[in-house]
């Protein structure tokens, strides 16, 4: 029997009374009869109050079960790959600031703390607020990343795009905003700003060999260029490019790096003292925006100085009637003074490495100033180049029409000059833009693909995996220097959630690349080399052909480098890079200051040096060895920065505060 119910309570408060007696019979019908007709007898207001008690414990219920459930199904439910490519803990930046603020204004501050990826150090570089006193900033500091993880716990419950590509599943990084949104409402000038100061740490041993690198080059080329494009070391003169001091900015960001505060702030007054950009002078869009705008937006984040966004601001401004074209595919060149554009004399079409690699600079200028226009052109871009045909599984055609906006030359397929950085730019501006926009994800992931079906061979005897060409069906077993962007940049997609035989890629070609070094007799890596594909042959696997045997200081292989020991921790990587400054040395130093590109690789006893100091030999490769050499991650986190095609460090976004 079921037991005899309780008496009716006292009816002075509201309550519900289910009287169970009579002749129950246990079914299903009688109960819900029974308990319909009890219903059918209260009150409107005890019906009401039941309905709305009903629902709060429904609400409540709910609640408890997402949060307990995330968690779990994390802890439980995900496979190992699943759970490696989760992205990187959200990075914190301070909110963008107008090009008219004072930078007197803005106090620094700390970055939240990245995941780490190997060792524990205290940083090296910390970001700080001049004058004030360090309990005031710890205090701020606290506050901000709270803040900040606050932003990004709110933004990743109402943003949760999903890129999906062959069984991988990359969430996009919380706490970042998609950039068009950004742009639309123009931020508020903020009272951060990132300034960076290096005076923790003192630099290890291999790190004072690369200062005590810069400032040789840096004597050359103030002794004999100063204020010039470029130092010819060795009759100790310059050359004008675009006359615009390209070595001088180029190397502000490295200088602050570096430590070399007296150097930066000597290189700062000429900044603002001599630099003019109204001046009748052609500049090529991309290699003055990529050394130019990436080294003033650079050198603006990590020292706060106004005066840097002010020119960055200037100059971007006179780069955009490149954008007046037919089709909106940038001409190559454009004149600062006239504002007049056109492509290059012998032909319409741009280079489509070039035209897909300013959207990195012109992306955060437009964050910074709050001016659409800059980002609005540099996406029209992109988004006209992803939906273009002649592609090959996401590999690209190295030119493009500026009047038809179509490529050209089409079927012949390269990952270095004239096309690298195209590859390079579709997973920096995703990660820059925190992981939202898919359709860049989604063209770098096919591209590795294409990679991977159409150019990737190994090589004989010693089975060296190399990225080599194809024209016209045809494989050709050739590669740049350039293409040593390479291995860095998988690894890069690798941290940031892509497959991780992304990763096992990026060492292999690593691998080759110090190959491209070490087999030759300086230990210097010529130009382009080609691999022997023959077994039975009695060859090398590296061979070069006389037209390729020069270098010129160029970066990519210790770029490389520098991510793969970041990422990896393997000290192999180190002391591969330590070896090419020793052969840097050796064989291109000029001892009355600066460093010369040499004509010939695989001759120690004459190199032929050639009488050029390339600007990114200050802006890239010896920033990358010092990076190299640093045990920190937290020295320029690749959580919270992105270097640009120019090793110019950009800041990956975060939401404006209170957005
Ligand atoms: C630099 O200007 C950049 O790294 C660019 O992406 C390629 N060429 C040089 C360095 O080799």
């Amino acid at each position: 029997m079921y037991p005899t119910p309780p008496p009716a309570p006292h009816r002075d408060f509201i309550s519900v009374t289910l009287s169970l007696g009579q002749s129950y019979d246990g079914s299903k019908s009688w109960r819900r009869r029974s308990c319909w007709r009890k219903w059918k007898q209260l009150s409107r207001l005890q019906r009401n109050a039941i309905l709305f008690l009903l629902t709060l414990l429904l609400l409540c219920g709910l609640v408890s079960y997402i949060s307990v459930a995330d968690p779990w199904r994390a802890v439980n439910g995900r496979s190992a790959e699943e759970r490696k490519m989760r992205p990187a803990d959200p990075p914190v930046l301070p909110a963008p600031q107008k090009a008219d603020a004072n930078p007197e204004n803005f106090p620094g501050v700390l970055p939240q703390k990245p995941k780490r990826h190997f060792r524990r150090r205290p940083p090296n570089l910390q970001i700080r607020a001049p004058g004030k006193d360090s309990e005031d900033r710890r205090q701020d500091d606290t506050q901000r990343r709270d803040e900040a993880v606050g932003d990004a716990r709110r933004e990743e419950n109402t943003q949760r795009t999903v890129v999906s590509w062959r069984g991988a599943v990359i969430e996009p990084q919380p706490g970042t905003e998609l950039p068009s949104r950004k742009a639309e409402a123009p931020h508020k000038p903020s009272s951060q700003a990132p300034r960076i100061q290096n005076q923790a740490a003192s630099p290890n041993e291999r790190q004072r060999a690369v200062i005590d690198a810069f400032r040789h080059a840096w004597a050359g080329y103030r002794k004999f260029a100063w204020g010039h494009d470029e130092l010819k070391p060795v009759s100790r003169s310059f050359s004008e490019w675009f006359g615009l001091g390209l070595t001088l900015i180029d190397a502000l960001d490295t200088m602050w790096i570096l430590g070399l505060r007296k150097e930066f702030e000597e290189a700062r007054k000429w900044v603002s003292k001599k630099l003019r950009f109204q001046k009748d002078v052609d500049v090529n869009l991309f290699e003055s925006t990529i050394r130019i705008l990436g080294g003033l937006l650079s050198a603006y984040h990590l020292s706060g100085d106004d005066l840097f966004l002010k020119k960055a601001e200037d100059f971007g401004n006179r780069l955009m009637p490149a954008f007046q074209t037919p089709s909106k595919i940038p001409y190559s060149d454009v004149n600062i003074g006239t504002g007049a554009a056109h492509p290059p004399r012998w032909t319409s079409d741009s280079t489509v490495a070039e035209v897909t690699s300013i959207q990195l600079e012109f992306r955060e200028l437009s964050r910074l100033t709050g001016s659409r226009k800059f980002q609005e052109a540099a996406e029209e871009v992109t988004r006209r180049v992803h939906s273009l045909s002649g592609k090959k599984d996401g590999l690209v055609p190295m030119f493009i029409n500026t009047h038809s906006g179509l490529f050209t030359h089409m079927g012949v397929f390269t990952l270095g000059a004239r096309a690298d950085s195209y590859y390079e730019y579709l997973l920096k501006q995703w990660i820059q833009g925190g992981k939202k926009e898919t359709q860049l994800v989604e063209d770098y992931l096919e591209a590795i693909e294409g990679i991977k079906r159409h150019l990737l061979r190994r090589s004989e005897p010693r089975k060296l995996t190399f990225v080599g060409e194809l024209a016209h069906g045809r494989f050709s077993a050739k590669m740049d220097h350039l293409v040593c962007f390479l291995p860095g940049t998988l690894a890069l997609g690798a941290h940031h959630g892509l497959p991780a035989d992304h990763m096992e890629l990026a060492r292999a070609l690593m691998d080759t690349c110090y190959q491209m070094n070490r087999q030759m007799e300086t230990g210097l890596s010529p130009e382009i080399v080609h691999f022997n594909l023959y077994p039975q042959s009695d060859q090398k696997d590296v061979q070069v052909k006389p037209a390729d045997r020069h270098n010129l200081l160029r970066p990519e292989t210790v770029e490389s480098l520098f991510y793969l020991y970041r990422l990896t921790g393997d000290p192999k990587y180190q002391d591969w890079g330590w070896q090419i400054l020793q052969s840097f040395n050796a064989y291109a130093r000029v001892p009355s200051g600066g460093y010369s590109s040499i004509s010939n690789v695989q001759d120690p006893l004459n190199p032929q040096p050639r009488d050029k100091m390339e600007s990114f030999f200050l802006g890239e490769t010896l920033k990358y060895l010092y990076l190299l050499f640093s045990d920190d991650p937290d020295l320029l986190s690749l959580d919270a920065y992105v270097f640009n095609t120019e090793a110019h460090p950009l800041p990956i976004w975060v939401p404006p505060r209170g957005a």
